[in-house]
């Protein structure tokens, strides 16, 4: 087990790093696809050891720390199933990490850039977090060799999804999963809080990262694969194209700088830190 005095102490007893590649990867395994199994086998099934919510390998000091961001609404089928899949993966690549869940007031049209914005900041006031991953409920990882960790610039990671036929459904996207540093989201501001319901948040960051003059990195496509999990089409945001064009003159003022909202809910769960807000 681990000793979490160790870790969280002010000298703590050096570990040794962790490898650059775990070698507990396996490459491609893929997703079971459950949604009948029982909340409580997934909860007993990784019955970890965490300290101060966090879960780590007891090992070797993680070369991440990593915050794991999924904007959520009533769809706890589908989250079952992701943590399911999802903390195996993540323990495999050797990381420290936490998952989030970001809810909003029912009452309020869903907008996940706002959620996105939101994850950031109560996940960044905890823990010194090095990266930053954005991902949706419905997203499974096929293989384990897509390393969920940061890199020098912003990154791309569900390159290669089936509902796609594992292509990229158009050059500038961004939604999925991506993960950056917290500063490269200070640095272009988050995500825009104005797209309410479905659709254009991430189009709009990707806008972002091209007016701040930043590269976007993509994953390998063989390694970054994903089973996405069906859903009814949530109702798309009738404005989104008209808030993607006029994105850019709103960037300074509009995103994760100044974002007012007030938390409804907090809980931490074995598997994840659920926080719900209203604005
Ligand atoms: C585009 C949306 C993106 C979305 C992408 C994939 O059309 O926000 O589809 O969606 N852009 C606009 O609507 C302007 S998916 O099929 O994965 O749910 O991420």
């Amino acid at each position: 087990p681990i000793n979490c005095s160790l870790w969280n102490s002010s000298n703590p007893v050096k570990i040794p790093l962790c490898p650059i590649i775990s070698p507990f990867l396996v490459g491609v395994k893929t997703p079971v696809v459950d949604l009948s199994i029982e909340w409580e086998d997934v909860f007993a099934k990784y019955d970890v050891v965490r300290c101060n919510g966090h879960l780590k390998p007891s090992s070797c000091q993680a070369r991440q720390k990593v915050a794991l961001i999924v904007p959520f609404r009533d769809r706890y089928g589908h989250l079952k199933v992701f943590l399911n899949h999802i903390h195996p993966f993540l323990m495999r690549q050797q990381l420290d990490y936490k998952i989030y869940l970001i809810d909003l007031d029912d009452d309020i049209l869903f907008n996940k850039g706002l959620l996105l914005n939101v994850g950031f900041l109560e996940s960044g006031k905890e823990y010194d977090y090095d990266c930053y991953i954005f991902h949706d409920v419905d997203l499974l990882p096929e293989n384990d060799h897509n390393l969920y960790r940061c890199s020098d610039q912003p990154r791309h990671m569900s390159v290669a999804v089936d509902k796609f036929n594992y292509k990229l459904p158009y050059v500038s996207i961004f939604g999925g999963v991506s993960a950056m540093t917290k500063d490269q989201i200070l640095f272009v501001n988050g995500f825009s809080n104005q797209f309410s319901g479905w659709g254009g948040e991430d189009d709009d960051m990707f806008n972002r990262l091209k007016f701040h003059n930043m590269t976007l990195m993509r994953s390998m496509d063989d390694v970054s694969t994903y089973k996405m999990l069906k859903h009814k089409q949530s109702h798309p945001n009738p404005k989104r194209f008209k808030l993607i064009k006029t994105g850019m003159e709103r960037v300074k003022q509009d995103g994760v700088k100044n974002l007012q909202y007030e938390i409804l809910k907090r809980n931490e769960f074995p598997l994840y830190t659920y926080i719900k807000i209203t604005i």
